[in-house]
């Protein structure tokens, strides 16, 4: 070192005392909304991506409820995907209403679906048996709460985590009860339907990665280029495993 900016010892107790202090800060925020990397604009004639996601190879087997339906749609479009844009700094505003996560024919309806940082989900069920409705980070499995729901008709709305990130909802009573909520921290995101097709509005122009995300044949990102007023097309080929 030649003297000037060297890290003497004092610096690194400094540094190590502002880590903590961030740290302490951060634990402090606790679950509050992390909204910073989003700003919310009006969007004057945006453009639109539009696309499908298909499957090639044989259909996944991890996911027995819905492989007799994929095996139908092999090669062609694949329900249930969550495609969204990654790393959009602003646009659109957040959805006013809270997502519906529904418990019926002992199964989540909506399978995937994703959701903004802020938001929240109520949960219901349409069945007479007791189900509970149990969601977790998909990354830790820590659990984020835990629902019953002991009667046709209940329902509650609860806040989602403060954090985007993937969660996976599962009900203890029925193990084949699974859904997916993708939160992001952006409101540009989307599912397939059973045809594979999906569409993204109000998009500022700009050129995005588009995210095709499957919970068994995983995830697959592409770049996009939206103009203004206009509508980009898109095809995703997820490979099954
Ligand atoms: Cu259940």
């Amino acid at each position: 070192m030649h003297g000037g900016i060297g890290a003497t010892p004092g610096m690194q107790s400094f540094v190590a005392c502002a880590s903590v202090a961030i740290v302490g800060a951060l634990a402090l925020l606790g679950s509050r909304p992390v909204l910073a990397a989003y700003e919310v604009v009006t969007v004057t004639n945006g453009g639109t991506v539009d696309g499908v996601v298909t499957l090639s190879g044989t259909a996944p087997n991890a996911v027995p409820i819905k492989v007799t339906k994929n095996q139908d749609y092999c090669g062609g479009g694949l329900e249930n995907v969550l495609v969204y844009l990654k790393d959009i700094a602003k646009g659109k505003a957040a959805p006013t209403e809270p997502l519906a996560l529904v418990n019926e024919h002992c199964m989540f309806s909506p399978r995937v679906q994703g959701a903004m940082v802020g938001g929240s989900v109520k949960i219901s069920s349409n069945d007479t048996v007791l189900h509970n409705t149990h969601p977790q980070n998909a990354e830790t499995n820590a659990t984020i709460y835990n629902i019953a729901l002991p009667f046709k008709g209940f329902s509650v709305t609860k806040p989602l985590p403060g954090n985007p990130g993937l969660i996976k909802v599962k009900c203890d009573a029925h193990e084949w009860m699974h859904a997916w909520i993708m939160e992001l921290e952006h409101p540009y995101y989307t599912t397939t339907g059973a045809d594979g097709h999906f569409t993204i509005k109000d998009v500022p122009p700009g050129t995005y990665t588009l995210v095709a995300w499957h919970e068994a044949a995983g995830e697959k990102s592409e770049p996009v280029v939206v103009a203004a007023g206009q509508t980009a097309k898109s095809k995703i080929t997820l490979a099954a495993k």
